[in-house]
């Protein structure tokens, strides 16, 4: 994708919040002027110099446009112009949408046309799975989300994932919409949490006798692209993981918080298994990293360590129960040394995180109460330096374009998110502001990384739904992982100049699931955000 097709004038291509302060990027230095709908010029920018942005190679400055009313606006310098549009809550429908784009993703059901309209189709997956270590063994464990493009189910992040759900609706339920059309709308319960109910109740199932929980229900190798439906191979029960008892353990605990108010047999149920997983991880103390069994090609999701996802389960446990076993357990992994504003399915720490800071508080006691804000308001000022030094404002150091950059992204924004109401600090809020609108458009390349939605649209994710349904345009509502410097696959990289610039190297191609795949923890910090931004401007 050269640079010399792309315009000079980088926006948010859904919108802007009037009240929210509002920047566009310049990539041409002479002066700029934004103009109402009837022409009228509101602000003149002078000719300011655009610096280098060593992520994109960019030459470009970001122009502080401050806060507007509602309307329609043009943005015209450096030979072009572009349509900025301001409104009262800019970001509800795709708010909605990132929501839904996770029931589009669910797994043993049909999606029913008058919910899913043309991306209707029969239910797949229902068949009972065998226990990869004993294949004479079989039990049905239907229901959850489509990890991402592939049709696995992995543990691990589809906790990370109904996490994030629920931690939105606890910190910001006025932004979290409703109505979604999903076949559980007007049970009584908002949306969001039937959505993440659909996963917790997978994930009960995905709880083995003694407590720990299989890693994952895959096959042993992805599907081609075909429908759901047509993936009829048999899924297995993948090994038990550590750090996959320590999450789903930590995401119960939580839900049994959550839902407490609206089912307590759930909560019960939730709780339950949560303390099963606490048992069984106290009596297998030393962590064993998880491995593909010898001709498993599925997801891995390996981890270095489970201490963070102990640490995390630990919290939820103390907050759910009130027993200080767990707060001692919490402290003392805690001191071990982790991130507290990692919030990924790789490090779930800033989870647990969460939890200290917007539930137990003082109960924390004193190191979680303590040091643990000091270490979480760090984080936040290192993400804000990121997001000064960058010329897009994007929260993300040149050499960390990974695959799914989106999610250290979005999880920075998550991050200033909970600085912001921590501190009141309005630079926070307006950083974690940038990483929204990267995603919606105000970067590199131009792109809204949500499908449906933006000016200029991802339009063939590394989805297999989207791939084989025939329908041209694909399943809305799911954020693409983005660019990625750092794995490429040797497809991309020989598609790609050999000189691209990190942000830049991404392919908007089915086969590049190294920069163009979808998953649903990508899409759940974005809810997050949403919310957040939502709630903010209601
Ligand atoms: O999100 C994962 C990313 O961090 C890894 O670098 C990548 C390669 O191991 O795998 C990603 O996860 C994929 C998973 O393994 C299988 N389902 C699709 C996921 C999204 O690409
Ligand atoms: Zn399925």
């Amino acid at each position: 994708m050269s640079n010399q097709s792309l315009p000079a004038i980088r926006v948010n291509q859904i919108g802007y919040a009037a009240g929210l302060p509002i920047e566009a990027a310049a990539l041409a230095e002479g002066p700029f002027r934004l103009t109402d709908a009837q022409g009228r010029v509101i602000r003149l920018l002078d000719g300011a110099k655009c610096h280098l942005d060593e992520a994109s190679g960019d030459h470009v400055r970001l122009l502080q446009l401050g806060t507007l009313p509602e309307g329609d606006y043009a943005l015209e310098g450096g030979g072009e112009k572009r349509t900025l549009i301001v409104r009262r809550q800019p970001w509800r429908t795709v708010g909605n949408a990132l929501i839904k784009g996770l029931y589009y993703q669910r797994c043993g059901c049909a999606l029913e046309e008058k919910h899913a309209g043309v991306y209707a189709h029969p239910a797949c997956h229902t068949k009972a799975a065998a226990d990869w270590e004993r294949p004479d063994v079989f039990r049905e464990v239907r229901g959850g989300w489509h990890d991402a493009g592939d049709y696995g189910k992995y543990t691990g992040p589809g906790a990370v994932t109904a996490a994030h759900l629920m931690y939105a609706f606890q910190l910001f339920p006025e932004g979290c919409g409703d109505k979604l059309n999903i076949p559980e709308t007007g049970n009584g319960v908002p949306d969001i949490l039937n959505e993440a109910r659909y996963e917790l109740s997978w994930l009960i199932g995905m709880q083995r006798a003694d407590g720990a929980f299989h890693h994952k229900l895959t096959k042993a190798r992805f599907a081609p692209f075909i429908m759901p439906q047509d993936d009829r191979e048999p899924e297995y029960l993948m090994p038990v993981s550590h750090c996959a008892t320590a999450a789903a353990c930590a995401c119960l605990a939580l839900g049994s918080r959550v839902y407490r108010p609206y089912d307590e047999a759930f909560a019960d149920r939730m709780l339950r298994a949560s303390l099963a997983a606490w048992q069984w991880l106290s009596s297998h103390p030393d962590f064993v990293p998880f491995r593909n069994p010898e001709g498993v090609r599925t997801g891995q999701y390996g981890e270095q360590t489970d201490a963070d996802d102990r640490f995390w389960a630990a919290c939820e446990l103390y907050a759910a129960t009130g027993d200080e076993g767990y707060r001692l357990a919490a402290e003392a992994l805690y001191a071990r040394g982790l991130t507290p504003t990692r919030f990924g399915w790789a490090d779930v720490s800033g989870l647990g995180a969460l939890c200290c800071l917007t539930d137990l508080k003082e109960r924390a006691g004193g190191i979680l109460f303590g040091r643990l804000p000091e270490d979480f308001l760090r984080g936040c000022e290192q993400a804000l330096a990121l997001s000064a030094r960058s010329g897009y404002g994007t929260a993300l150091a040149p050499d960390h374009y990974v695959w799914g950059s989106i999610l250290p992204v979005l999880s920075n924004a998550m991050a200033m998110i909970i600085g912001e109401r921590l501190t009141g600090r309005t630079d926070f809020r307006d950083a974690a502001l940038r990483q929204w609108h990267y995603a919606l458009g105000l970067n590199a390349l131009d792109l809204c990384f949500v499908t449906g939605f933006g000016e200029r649209q991802v339009l063939h994710p590394h989805h297999r739904p989207s791939g084989a349904d025939g329908i041209g345009a694909p399943v809305p509502g799911l954020i693409a992982g983005g660019p990625n410097q750092r794995f490429p696959y040797p497809g991309t990289r020989e598609k790609l100049a050999p000189d691209t610039p990190p942000a830049k190297c991404y392919l908007d191609e089915t086969p590049s699931a190294d920069t163009n795949e979808i998953a649903i923890y990508w899409n759940s910090p974005a809810v997050f955000t949403a919310a957040y931004f939502n709630m903010i401007t209601r």
